[in-house]
C-alpha cells in the first residue's frame, strides 16, 4: 500500500478557478473526470481542435468530462474566455 494515500489511485480532476484551468491526473483513456467550476461565471472544457471534448460547466458547478479513448496530448480552451487554455494528457 502506497503510503501517500491522499489522492485514490485514478481520480482525475480540472479545477476551475479564478478564469485558469488545474489538472490533476492521471487520466486514462476513456476515464471520466470531474470539472470543479468554483468561479461565479460559466466556462467550458473544449478541445481545439476535432471534436474530442466540449463539456460546459456552469458557474459554481461540477460536470463531467469522458476523457478520449485514444491516449494523447489534447489542448483545450474555453468557449467564453478566449485566454483560458489547458492542456489533458491521456495515457
Ligand atoms: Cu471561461
Amino acid at each position: 500500500m502506497p503510503a501517500n494515500t491522499a489522492m485514490p489511485a485514478n481520480t482525475a480532476m480540472i479545477t476551475i478557478k479564478n478564469f485558469g484551468f488545474t489538472v490533476v491526473g492521471p487520466i486514462t483513456p476513456g476515464q471520466k473526470v470531474m470539472i470543479h467550476n468554483e468561479d461565479s461565471e460559466a466556462h467550458t472544457v473544449t478541445a481545439d481542435s476535432g471534436n474530442a471534448f466540449d463539456v460546459n460547466v456552469p458557474a459554481s458547478s461540477t460536470a463531467t468530462l469522458t476523457a478520449p479513448a485514444k491516449a494523447g496530448t489534447y489542448k483545450f480552451h474555453c468557449n467564453f474566455h478566449a485566454n483560458m487554455h489547458g492542456t489533458l494528457t491521456v495515457g
